[in-house]
């Protein structure tokens, strides 16, 4: 039987940089993430009778969120719903089931990196047919619902059971419990020499993959383990837990220390690996050497043809504009396309559906290809995989050739965690207050070429995305970038970007921090860090 319920908006639920973010007690007001819901599906059209893709990344309170979300789309029209076994569905697995049986669209339960457990963060965001981010016209519909909200509508049946896949039905709907890994491991090796890989493997190359307690533990265990044949033990941390074990599920070097200092070691493995919450993002750091998220996706953009699904070349690349240039300068010498987008996966999608751009990065540890519409961790490590067994290089070797063929962009990003709001809403309308007077001026050798407030024209959709950064651009190419984080659940975080390129080869390795001294000296000269943030470092340097 279907309920409509009275309710009354609440007045948050903007979706951020990917969907709506909150602490699990915001979630567990009463009709708050029914009220969401609803929103979403009011602000669509032509859904009755079509397909709906639901699952989440296993943490605290996703069975509760995706029994309401299945009994809500029974009540509102859908034809089918397709949930991962026990609610599970990793975010580019979900891409993949979109594509794959032709959804009309998803709801995918996460927040990411950020940690999980009954006081930590939840999320819910909606994905569209072609399998992605729902664009910003679509977010601002569903926050304009939301803020008007009156009743919802939900199916009153009893739970349905995860456990188990199969076919249900409900209220003239049918909810199919579908085997969460076995088509997104169909399209890895669809993709991959998993041949050349598992040679690799079985000739001593030793692989550790850290699933981080979240998602990607039984992708990986399959994958890597069964598939590719890597020892038992490979995965490590592969149970998903509802808290991921009261970590931050965020593969960074902060997070994943233990996996760094593996890989720094003597006797290091040949290569390790995370992922993050949700499995989209990806760690990749080869023995005696941690490969920054920029720098991955210009050496994975240069080798990628040496994978078989993409022996054909790429047609472009397309990177956020935080992201390092490291992949301009393979773009160029491959002649191809080159895209700069603002931060968050959404604004790739028109880029991949038209085939102007095969690979996307961003700096935040994220890259994917047109294979699905979201960032995909896995499939970044099977690609670096894939280069290793046929380069028959180590990933330092690799690293290091292609500074030298190159350049290198020396990279870092400075989180400043949990600030006041005021203060870091401040300290951005100071820096734009200061982008007319900035150009022409110096600060010590550096001397300030152009500064902006990057606006974003998508050229597919011409739609203007503005207000996605400050950015100061010095004279040879240097450049610092301030933004407010758009995923975060308390106070403000405000990420520093500080990027030199360095063209002289007998100058690659230099500690990144000391390479970057005299910018990340003058970002706080300019926006006044320390001073208005009341913060001498910031909480996590990547
Ligand atoms: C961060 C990253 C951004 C990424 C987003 C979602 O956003 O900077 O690059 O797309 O998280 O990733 P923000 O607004 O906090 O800087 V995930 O893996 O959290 O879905
Ligand atoms: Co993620």
């Amino acid at each position: 039987m279907i309920r409509t319920v009275t309710t009354t908006p609440y007045g948050d639920q903007k979706p951020g940089t990917s969907g709506l973010r909150k602490k699990v007690p915001v979630f567990q007001q009463k009709n708050y993430a029914e009220n969401f819901i609803q929103s979403i599906f009011d602000s669509l059209e032509g859904f009755q009778g079509e397909t709906l893709v639901i699952g989440g990344d296993g943490r605290y309170y996703n069975r509760e969120v995706i029994q309401i979300a299945i009994k809500m789309a029974a009540a509102n029209g859908f034809g089918r719903v397709l949930v991962g076994r026990g609610g599970i569905l990793s975010t580019p697995a979900a891409s993949n089931v979109i594509r794959k049986y032709k959804a009309f669209g998803g709801i995918v339960l996460s927040a990411s990196h950020n940690p999980g457990g009954p006081t930590e963060d939840f999320g819910i965001k909606y994905n569209i047919g072609n399998g992605g981010p729902a664009p910003e016209k679509v977010t601002d519909a569903i926050y304009a619902r939301s803020k008007v909200i009156d009743s919802y509508k939900i199916s009153d049946v009893a739970d349905i059971n995860l456990d188990a896949e199969g076919t249900q039905e409900i209220d003239g709907m049918t909810v199919t419990v579908i085997d969460p890994v076995a088509d997104y491991a169909e399209l890895m090796e669809s993709l991959f020499d998993f041949a050349a890989i598992r040679k690799l493997i079985s000739g001593g190359f030793r692989v550790v993959f850290d699933a981080m307690s979240a998602v990607t533990g039984p992708y990986a265990k399959e994958i890597i383990e069964k598939r590719l044949g890597a020892p038992k033990g490979s995965v490590m941390n592969f149970i998903p837990l509802p808290d991921f074990g009261g970590h931050h599920p965020d593969p960074n070097l902060v997070h994943a220390r233990a996996l760094y200092e593996t890989m720094m070691a003597p006797d290091a493995p040949d290569f390790g690996a995370a992922s993050d919450g949700d499995g989209d993002r990806n760690l990749v750091i080869g023995r005696g050497i941690f490969i920054t998220p920029s720098d991955s996706l210009a050496m994975l953009a240069a080798n990628a043809h040496l994978a078989p699904g993409y022996a054909k070349g790429l047609a472009g690349i397309a990177r956020s504009m935080p992201t390092s240039g490291a992949a301009d300068r393979v773009a160029e010498k491959l002649g191809i396309g080159i895209y700069e987008t603002p931060t968050g996966w959404k604004f790739f999608g028109n880029l991949l559906d038209e085939g102007m751009a095969t690979i996307c990065g961003e700096e935040s540890a994220g890259t994917g290809s047109n294979h699905v519409r979201e960032k995909d961790g896995l499939w970044a490590v099977l690609l670096w995989l894939n280069i290793l067994a046929v380069r028959k290089e180590s990933a330092l070797d690799i690293a290091q050739k292609h500074w030298a063929t190159y350049g290198r962009n020396y990279y870092s990003r400075h989180d400043y965690e949990e600030v006041d709001s005021d203060a870091a809403n401040g300290l951005i309308a100071n820096l734009r207050d200061q982008l007319a007077t900035l150009p022409g001026m110096s600060f010590g050798a550096l001397k300030v070429a152009t500064s902006d407030d990057f606006a974003y024209n998508d050229p597919v959709d011409h739609s203007i995305s503005k207000n996605q950064g400050i950015r100061i651009l010095f004279e040879g190419g240097s450049r610092v970038v301030f933004r407010l984080s758009g995923t975060g659940t308390s106070g403000a975080t405000l990420r520093v970007y500080i990027e030199r390129f360095e063209p002289d080869a007998a100058r690659h390795d230099i500690e990144t921090q000391t390479a970057l001294a005299d910018l990340i000296a003058v970002a706080d000269e300019i926006a006044g860090i320390k001073t208005r943030t009341g913060r001498t470092e910031p909480s996590v340097i990547t």
